[in-house]
């Protein structure tokens, strides 16, 4: 920037300041010869001012993409480890059906519709007259859970009112005792209840994303304590999300610092 521009601009400012105007262009900046680019405030824009900028527009660049990196991952080796009872084998309205991703389809990456046919498939049912079932799911591995993501009861006639309407899911890193119908403690910490809306009963059913307080553990407990109105009860599917891994986050971190300590040497 040469010389005329720079006193050019101080004087712009302080007649601005004075008269209290905002930062538009002053007649006198309009009529001066173009040298470029102009910053709606004149030629007021130091260099000192925009390697601000540019290192503001680094920072924010930086923190957005680590909020993409931060995005919870699928949790894959998830399983049945026990439930409090399963409808009928002989049409295999499983426990199992929650979990091996019957009746879903992928639509965009990370987004499933589950069907509402083949019922007897894709969905779990609990026996008659046990109409506010538990699950327990091992995750395989201890996890730091973050979202779970619960496609409710779909079948497409009044079937969908033996889809839960109300969840408290509880995470341990221990399993509870096997076919315990209560909960005496061995199922670890209540982390949340989640409110499922009733399924629609149609094929491209998308589900319900939650969000929980991120809870360390290995095994996961629903205990359905209410439902639509059936004597059965039961739902359609289940995804977990987990936070990245520590490790990871903490390489970004010192990343993040690093870039930060290198900024300050130059500034
Ligand atoms: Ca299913
Ligand atoms: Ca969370």
């Amino acid at each position: 920037m040469s010389q005329v521009m720079r006193d050019t601009g101080t004087e712009d400012y302080a007649s601005v300041k004075r008269s209290g105007l905002s930062a538009n262009p002053s007649p006198r900046a309009a009529d001066a010869p173009s040298r470029g680019i102009k910053f709606p405030i004149g030629d007021t824009m130091t260099k000192h001012m925009t390697r601000q900028l540019l290192c503001g527009l680094a920072i924010l660049t930086l923190l957005l993409g680590t909020a993409e990196l931060r995005a919870s991952i699928i949790i894959t080796g998830e399983s049945v480890y026990d439930f409090s009872s399963e409808y009928d084998e002989a049409i295999t309205r499983a426990a199992v059906n929650v979990v091996d991703e019957s009746g879903l389809t992928l639509q965009s990456p990370d987004v499933w519709h589950h069907g509402n046919d083949v019922k007897a498939l894709h969905m779990w049912l609990s026996e008659q007259f046990d109409p506010t079932p538990w699950i327990e799911f091992d995750l395989g591995a201890e996890f730091e859970l973050d979202e779970i993501h619960f496609w409710n009861n779909n079948e497409s006639d009044a079937g969908n009112l033996r889809g839960a309407e109300s969840i408290d899911v509880y995470v341990s890193n221990t399993p509870g005792t096997a076919g315990n119908n209560t909960d005496d403690g061995a199922w670890g910490t209540k982390i949340a209840t989640l409110n499922p809306s009733i399924g629609p009963g149609l094929a491209n059913y998308a589900g319900e994303r939650f969000d929980i307080t991120d809870t360390t553990g290995r095994y996961v407990r629903f205990d359905i304590t209410d439902n639509y109105g059936d004597t059965f009860g039961g739902f359609s599917e289940v995804h977990f999300y987990a936070t990245p891994e520590p490790a990871t986050m903490s390489m970004l971190a010192l990343g993040a610092m690093g870039v930060l300590a290198r900024r300050k040497r130059r500034a």
